[in-house]
C-alpha cells in the first residue's frame, strides 16, 4: 500500500463523517488498516515497548489507578522514539481519515499506545484529553488503532456522546485523569476489529474497559490537529517524515510542553532519571 494509493481512497463514509461531528467520536468497525500494514506497526512498537528501560522515565507511564507496579503500561511520544512509525501505512490511513473528519489539514500533535495486559481488571479512567492540556484547543481528532480485536472482554473504547467544554477532573493513580460526574453507564461501548479504529475529539469524554482475555490489548493512539502551517511548510515537513527524521520543531514542544530546558539546553525528559 503505497501513500499516494491510501491519499486516493475513501477511509470513511459520509455518515461516518457526520457521526464524529454530531458525537464528538465515531467507530470505524471494519479493517481499514490491512493486515500486513497493521503487522508492521505492531511490530515497530513491539520493538518500543521490549526496551521500557531504556526510555526517558517521564515517557513510560502507568495507566492502572493506585498501583505501585507498571501493571499498564503506557509509552508516549511513540513515533519519536521509533520515527519508522510515521512512514507506515497505518500512519497515513489515520491521518486521512482525521482530516476528512475535521475537513481540514491535520498535524500529528502527540501519539502514544497502551498495551493492556491481559487479566488486568481496570478500566481506563473516563476524561477528556482536553484536561490534559487545557492550553492546546485546537480542533482535534484522536485516532485508537486497534492492533488486536477490540471489544468489551478486553478493554475496548467507550464514549459519552456529545463535546462538551472541558469539564473538573482529579488524577487517578500515578498517571491519569478522571472526569467529574459521569460514570460508565453514559458511555457507548465501541468495539473495533484489529485495523479498525475509533476517532474522538479532545471534547468527548471516554475511557477503555477492563481486560478480562488473555492477551494484550494493544493500541496505538495519534491524535491530529487542525494544521495553521503554510502548503510549503507542511509539504518540508512530510518530506522529512517519510524519511524517517524527526521534525525539528517538536524537540521545542515537547521541551515547553514538559516545562524543562530551553531552546538550547537539553530538557530533564531527555537527561533525568527514570522515576522506574
Ligand atoms: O486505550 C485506552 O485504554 C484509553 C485510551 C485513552 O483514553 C486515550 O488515549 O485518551
Amino acid at each position: 500500500l503505497t501513500r499516494r494509493e491510501v491519499l486516493r481512497r475513501e477511509m470513511l463514509r459520509q455518515d461516518e463523517i457526520a457521526a464524529f461531528r454530531r458525537d464528538g467520536y465515531v467507530a470505524v468497525g471494519r479493517p481499514a488498516v490491512p493486515a500486513p500494514a497493521l503487522a508492521q506497526a505492531r511490530s515497530l512498537l513491539d520493538q518500543v515497548f521490549g526496551r521500557p528501560h531504556d526510555l526517558p522515565g517521564v515517557w513510560l507511564h502507568d495507566l492502572s489507578p493506585g498501583k505501585a507496579d507498571l501493571t499498564v503500561p503506557e509509552i508516549i511520544n511513540t513515533s519519536h522514539l521509533e520515527p519508522r512509525l510515521l512512514t507506515t501505512p497505518a500512519y497515513w490511513i489515520a491521518s486521512r481519515a482525521a482530516a476528512r473528519v475535521l475537513g481540514m489539514p491535520v498535524r500529528l500533535a502527540f501519539d502514544h499506545a497502551i498495551f493492556k495486559p491481559g487479566g488486568v481488571g481496570d478500566r481506563t479512567p473516563l476524561h477528556q484529553d482536553l484536561a490534559f492540556n487545557p492550553a492546546a484547543d485546537l480542533p482535534t481528532a484522536t485516532v485508537w488503532l486497534a492492533l488486536v480485536d477490540a471489544n468489551t472482554d478486553n478493554g475496548c473504547m467507550c464514549f459519552v456522546p456529545g463535546e462538551r467544554e472541558l469539564l473538573s477532573h482529579h488524577r487517578v493513580g500515578r498517571d491519569a485523569l478522571q472526569v467529574d460526574g459521569f460514570s460508565e453507564i453514559d458511555t457507548v461501548t465501541c468495539p473495533v476489529p484489529a485495523g479498525g479504529f475509533t476517532l474522538h475529539s479532545h471534547r468527548t469524554i471516554h475511557g477503555s474497559g477492563p481486560n478480562y482475555g488473555s492477551e494484550v490489548r494493544a493500541t496505538w493512539i495519534m491524535k491530529f490537529v487542525a494544521d495553521s502551517r503554510s502548503r510549503k511548510r507542511r509539504l518540508w515537513e512530510r518530506s522529512l517524515e517519510l524519511r524517517g527524521v524527526p521534525v525539528p520543531h517538536r524537540k521545542a514542544e515537547l521541551a515547553s510542553a514538559f516545562g524543562a530546558g530551553g531552546a538550547d539546553g537539553d530538557p530533564d525528559w531527555a537527561t533525568g532519571p527514570s522515576p522506574l
